[in-house]
């Protein structure tokens, strides 16, 4: 439909501030850093942005432990600061979407901190789920659910007078205390954040954990303990995608619809649901809960023809049953940039060929930007940046590597501060003489504003792409139509929306190119008469 709210063929771009660009020379990214760039994020031509959390945090989990929600970390700036960020922001245009972390807090939150002062069965402690140890001396966890991060998820207390008390549940980090969903006071507390965020202009919520919150009543012990095969996570169906979470949905719906109706400014509710069956993930996508979610499906497909195909059909027949539209991402915070997972290399091990990677990145995102939904981008995907896969063991910060006693190297890689400017210590991300982790010296090739001489540049690319994708009208309203059968044995994706036609070649031989088309872009230098090279996709107006 023509007259489609703005988040439905969006593309957002998602800033991890701590490392996008630092303004104050303390070596961690901020805020100040955000407002400095929104002209980049302009002229590079994405719809929104969305700002990792900024929340006053101790940051053990890089501000995924919220101390307070309805401020500013002193180290990103203040709250004077984020309003100048959002007003900026759409003054130039852009949306501003912020990030929302519901399933647990800070152990530093004053709820968590007046829990532990509590006695057991208080209210203060009600508000998170303590509980008794099992055995003779309490000594074993109150059940056997183990945490996304590695080990139990559960922590034990020490009473003040330095005796072992009660253990608290952490899905994550043990700086992280899940929330008792249970407990109404829990979902009036984060209404009224909600109110006070879209109250200060902001356009929409990403909700960490949103297949979370609710745990099954009296929390049964997990009968099968198993990890997912791909993510790696525990599956454990008392703790994660509980049937009771879809209630709260429903609420922050319709406190987004009210605002709607008041100002008539389209707001938009994105989940990040760690489950991978699209057709669970559109349990969440409807027209009375979330109005997107993450298909994290197509960010964990390798570059195969088959699988591609594959995994675009179930995720639109999931999601367009109710109506709604499928998010595409390729990148995020927590997974291993896209250039290293199509480099060829061993899966977690060695970097492969960065530069077949970049290749077939830079397809992937003609070929992502082509499909009908909406997009998220991550901030250096623009840039072509592969994951840095040798940060020395000492650097490394993400809670999963220490969690897991090393068993998962992490997810610092793809958060290495970006590089802006190739001549510079830092590559002009900060002032200071470090950036808070280290980045490697292959960055002085990567920096935007050399990309921005350079006319064949990944960032030139994202720049025509994005251009043509708002131009061009078919882009968003063009209805998917597959051109070449899915079991093509060439190794070709090729599908059209209205007039537009893009064909992705993942097979390793060129092939011929369509006839009766005009190219409008392509991916790659190397496009020879009649031909399209192998690693490479292309658009055309037919
Ligand atoms: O992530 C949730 C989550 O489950 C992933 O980190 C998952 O473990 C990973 O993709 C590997 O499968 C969200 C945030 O995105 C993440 O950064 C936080 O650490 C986490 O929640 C806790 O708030």
């Amino acid at each position: 439909p023509r007259d489609a709210p703005w988040w439905r063929t969006a593309v957002v771009y998602q800033i991890y501030i701590r490392s996008f660009r630092d303004s104050t020379g303390t070596g961690t990214g901020d805020l100040g850093g955000v407002l400095e760039r929104l002209p980049y994020l302009r002229r590079l031509g994405v719809d929104a942005i969305w700002l990792s959390p900024f929340y006053p945090s101790p940051q053990h989990d890089h501000g995924y432990d919220v101390a307070d929600y309805e401020g500013v970390d002193p180290r990103f700036g203040d709250l004077d600061l984020m309003r100048q960020v959002i007003n900026h922001a759409h003054a130039l245009g852009l949306r501003v979407m912020i990030d929302i972390v519901p399933n647990h807090c800070s152990t530093d939150h004053p709820w968590f901190r007046a829990a532990l002062a509590a006695a057991p069965e208080s209210p203060e402690r009600a508000l998170f789920h303590f509980a008794d140890g099992r055995g003779p001396d309490g000594t074993e966890p109150p059940n056997n659910w183990r945490s996304i991060f590695g080990g139990s998820s559960w922590a034990r207390t020490t009473t003040a007078d330095g005796t072992p008390g009660q253990y608290y549940l952490h899905s994550f980090a043990p700086e992280q205390a899940d929330f008792n969903w249970a407990d109404p006071r829990v979902g009036d507390y984060f209404e009224s954040i909600l109110r006070f965020w879209l109250d200060l202009g902001v356009d929409g919520f990403r909700i960490d954990v949103a297949h979370g919150l609710h745990k099954q009543p009296g929390l049964p012990d997990d009968p099968q303990a198993a990890l997912d095969e791909t993510t790696g996570d525990p599956v454990n169906s008392a703790a994660w995608n509980r049937p009771e979470v879809h209630d709260v949905w429903r609420r922050w719906r319709k406190l987004t619809d009210a605002y709607e109706e008041r100002d008539g400014r389209a707001r938009v509710l994105v989940g990040e649901i760690g489950v991978l069956d699209p057709r669970q993930v559109a349990l969440y996508q409807r027209p009375d809960e979330l109005h997107q979610s993450f298909l994290f499906e197509f960010l964990r497909t390798d570059w195969d023809a088959t699988a591609f195909h594959d995994v675009i059909r179930r995720g639109m027949n999931a999601v367009t049953a109710s109506g709604s539209a499928v998010s595409w991402v390729l990148n995020n915070h927590d997974m291993p940039r896209v250039v290293t997972r199509y480099a060829g290399g061993e899966p977690g091990g060695g970097p492969g060929d960065v530069g077949l990677g970049e290749r077939r990145a830079r397809a992937a995102l003609l070929m992502m930007l082509a499909l009908p939904g909406s997009v998220y981008l991550y901030q250096g995907e623009e840039l072509g940046l592969a994951e840095v896969v040798d940060l020395p063991v000492s650097a490394l910060q993400d809670p999963m590597f220490h969690r897991s006693a090393g068993a998962r190297r992490g997810r610092d890689g793809c958060r290495v501060p970006l590089p802006w400017q190739a001549d510079t210590p830092s590559y002009g991300f900060t002032s200071a003489s470090a950036a808070w982790l280290p980045q490697p010296r292959w960055f002085s090739s990567y920096g935007a504003d050399e990309q921005q001489r350079r006319g064949a540049s990944t960032l030139h690319l994202y720049r025509a792409a994005l251009a043509l994708r708002s131009a061009v009208p078919d882009f968003r309203h063009g209805e998917l139509v597959w051109h070449r059968p899915p079991d093509s044995p060439d190794g070709v994706v090729s599908f059209r929306r209205g007039r537009l036609l893009c064909t992705v070649n993942c097979g390793p031989a060129p092939v011929p190119a369509p006839e009766a088309a005009a190219l409008l872009l392509s991916s790659t230098e190397d496009l020879e008469e009649g031909k399209q090279p192998p690693h490479s996709a292309a658009w055309w107006l037919v």
